[in-house]
């Protein structure tokens, strides 16, 4: 039998009571995680679940039926845990829990609601750090903290399996819930991303909309061993972040979700707390890059819990290119004229 992720759990912490109450605050994640897949599996048809409330969320986005059972469900967890502040992408200001706890927890409730009646996997993402004195009373001073602060962070996926993607800062594991066993073990120990890519990840329905130089780093794949790329890659888009971010992990690729010229897409559609800086904290700690383009996701400091940034994260050798055509595609010794558009060498 794989070692139990509580076993894993009590491993890392050892007697330091922070790593403890890390701890602790998965395990109830873990229990409200199966709360909502038992929901998704017997909650009536996916219509059911998926019925657009009249509410919106802080970003404005319609809140279905399951994001709010969802975000209930975790904030009790969350209650349960010593844990000071809640923070959730289905609610505008952060929720008070234990002001004896130590930790705040930044949280999408519910990641992929446009999946939810299609059946396509869908997800929960979290991000734990430590509340800090000043974040004690204030908790957007708790909040505003750059994502290197994290002590923990994860995903859970409701697809043909429940599994949990988990860093603690020891590497990158993933467990499976087990309904004989009655909870989680591990499936995969510290998950190593390949640096290189065959896949890319994005949503080429916006080209249109992407700065140039995005446009043209997605030209380049797309024109394969002909291009200056000299391979071929294969493309994939599930709009669910934490089922695009677990077939990076387990097979390589890269994901990009830059900002474009929409109206109110100029820092992209996907928001620092709950999805970019546990992403990153994940891909990282499996040998990974995730930056906003340019600048490393971790390292930048949110200017409020519904922050919205551009996200690009994946083998670090390919996050580290798409960084150089940000910066200055003509730099980019591939793009020499030889292999421009209207090359010497091509019709
Ligand atoms: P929803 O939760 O509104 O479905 O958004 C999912 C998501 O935040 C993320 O999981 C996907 O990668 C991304 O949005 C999909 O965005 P597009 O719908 O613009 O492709």
């Amino acid at each position: 039998m794989s070692s139990s992720l509580d076993a894993y759990l009590q491993s890392q912490a050892g007697s330091d009571p922070l790593r403890a109450d890390v701890a602790e605050t998965v395990r109830q994640l873990c229990l409200a995680a199966i709360k909502v897949r038992n929901t998704i599996l017997s909650g009536g048809t996916g219509d059911t679940l998926a019925a657009s409330r009249e509410a919106t969320n802080a970003g404005g986005d319609i809140q279905k039926e399951l994001d709010v059972l969802a975000d209930r469900v975790f904030e009790e967890a969350a209650k349960a845990s010593p844990v000071v502040w809640y923070g959730s992408e289905e609610q505008e200001e952060p929720v008070a829990a234990n002001p004896t706890g130590t930790l705040a927890i930044a949280i999408d409730p519910l990641d992929g609601s446009s999946n939810i009646d299609t059946n396509v996997s869908i997800g929960t993402i979290f991000s734990l750090f430590p509340v800090g004195e000043e974040g004690r009373a204030n908790p957007h001073a708790a909040f505003l903290q750059p994502g290197t602060s994290q002590l923990a962070a994860g995903f859970f996926i409701y697809g043909p399996q429940l599994l949990l993607v988990l860093s603690v800062g020891n590497g990158t594991h993933v467990f499976i819930f087990s309904p004989a066993f009655g909870g989680f073990v591990e499936m995969r120990a510290s998950v190593d991303i390949d640096p290189r890519a065959k896949e890319f990840a994005i949503n080429a329905s916006n080209y249109r909309h992407w700065e140039p130089q995005m446009r043209s780093y997605i030209d380049d794949c797309l024109a394969g061993v002909e291009g200056p790329r000299e391979r071929d890659f294969n493309m994939r888009w599930i709009g669910s972040l934490v089922a695009d971010c677990y077939r990076i992990l387990v097979r390589g690729g890269v994901f990009l979700y830059p900002g474009d010229a929409r109206k109110g897409y100029a820092k992209g559609r996907l928001r620092l707390l709950y999805e970019a800086n546990p992403i990153a904290f994940c891909v990282e700690h499996a040998g990974g890059a995730a930056t906003d383009g340019v600048t490393r996701i971790l390292e930048i400091v949110p200017d409020g819990l519904h922050a919205r940034t551009p996200l690009v994260f994946g083998g670090k050798r390919e996050v580290e290119r798409v960084a150089r055509y940000m910066a200055d595609p003509a730099s980019l010794s591939e793009r020499s004229p030889l292999f421009g558009k209207r090359s010497l060498f091509r019709a």
